[in-house]
């Protein structure tokens, strides 16, 4: 009697049965078909885990004076060749696949300057890319409204080209020591980004296109054909003492998601001292190039403070960037932030 009615209920019950082995088997289906996610090993099916290494701030400090030693890396001069063909030899000595792109571009003055894009690739094989990019050439005069001095000879750059080169070879070394499995990154160091017109005051929106003139060529010219990246993050002016990294309009426009999830990620680090939630005025810059003319949502980490007409560092193109300005405190911010960023992509968790 008890069996009985214990088989009419599993009778009764035979269609809800039916109905959750199926939703079983599409689970088990759709597992199968997803091996690709990031978020699952390809052969085990296991969830998959990142080593993440340490940025060492005092490496990026060594890469910024070695730059700094060679004098300002205005293009046309030694010092340009001398330091293209370090960064150059750097990134290979941490195992990337390095491609310096050259021609001459036309500046606002007439003169052609003979510009190097060098470009350093993890895994160029990998459809998942982050791009990460800087400038690395020197402001030829010393043009701010707040400069006293020697206005007309070029500046050593220390924080303006420097230290966004400094954190991406402290990231290159990293890369090397804990290569990534699963995702690729392009390290793309822009040349001739500071040889703009000078401002008349006017501010004629067509004298902006002077600026960045490496990132636009290589917007126009990929260093392999068919280039594509998920995102970029561009660096500009990250070491100095007591930056502050505030959401920037172009990025906002063209990046939004990137800016909030890198912005995040910074936060959960303990970087809220220098990653503001803040929006600010929307700047040209190497970024939005990327954005426009190479169509990958890039956003800008640049120090931008609340005191200055300029809106950037007082030290900005004047001879006060050089090596005093830099602290390592920044320089870890960033870099920490930046290697947090892409391993924690590489494996699907950001
Ligand atoms: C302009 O002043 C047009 N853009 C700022 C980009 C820049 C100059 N970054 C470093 N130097
Ligand atoms: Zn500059």
């Amino acid at each position: 009697m008890k069996a009985f009615a214990f088989f009419e209920k599993i009778n009764m019950n035979t269609k809800t049965l039916f109905f959750i082995f199926t939703a079983l088997l599409i689970i088990q289906f759709s597992a199968c078909t997803s091996a690709d996610s990031p978020n699952e090993d390809q052969d085990t099916g296991a969830t998959l885990t990142v080593n993440i290494p340490e940025f060492n701030p005092d490496n990026a400090y060594n890469y910024i004076q070695k730059q700094v030693a060679f004098g300002p890396r205005v293009p046309n001069t030694p010092a340009h060749d001398s330091c293209a063909q370090w960064m150059a030899d750097q990134f290979r000595s941490f195992g990337a696949r390095v491609i310096v792109q050259e021609d001459q571009v036309k500046a606002y003055t007439g003169e052609m300057l003979n510009m190097k894009n060098i470009i350093a690739s993890y895994n160029p094989d990998r459809n998942r890319r982050v791009l990460l990019c800087a400038h690395w050439d020197s402001r030829h005069i010393a043009d701010s409204r707040l400069a006293t001095e020697r206005t007309k000879e070029p500046i050593l750059g220390a924080d303006d080209g420097g230290s966004g080169v400094g954190v991406l070879l402290e990231v290159a070394r990293c890369l090397k020591e804990s290569p990534l499995k699963y995702m690729g990154v392009d390290i793309v160091l822009f040349d001739v980004e500071d040889y703009g017109q000078p401002s008349d005051g006017g501010g004629y929106p067509e004298q902006l296109d002077t600026w960045c003139l490496g990132s636009q060529y290589w917007s126009k010219n990929f260093h392999v054909a068919g280039y594509k990246a998920d995102y970029g993050i561009l660096l500009d002016m990250v070491g100095s003492k007591g930056a502050r990294f505030t959401k920037e309009g172009s990025s906002m426009e063209y990046a939004p998601n990137i800016v909030n999830k890198v912005w995040k990620e910074a936060i959960n680090s303990g970087y809220s001292g220098y990653f503001y939630n803040d929006q600010t005025q929307k700047i040209i810059d190497d970024h939005v190039y990327v954005n426009r003319l190479a169509k990958i949502p890039t956003i800008d980490i640049i120090n931008r403070p609340s005191s200055t007409e300029s809106g950037f560092g007082a030290y900005w193109h004047t001879h006060n960037d050089n090596m005093e300005v830099i602290d390592k405190n920044t320089l870890k911010a960033v870099g920490q932030t930046v290697i947090n960023v892409i391993y924690k992509e590489s494996i699907g968790e950001l």
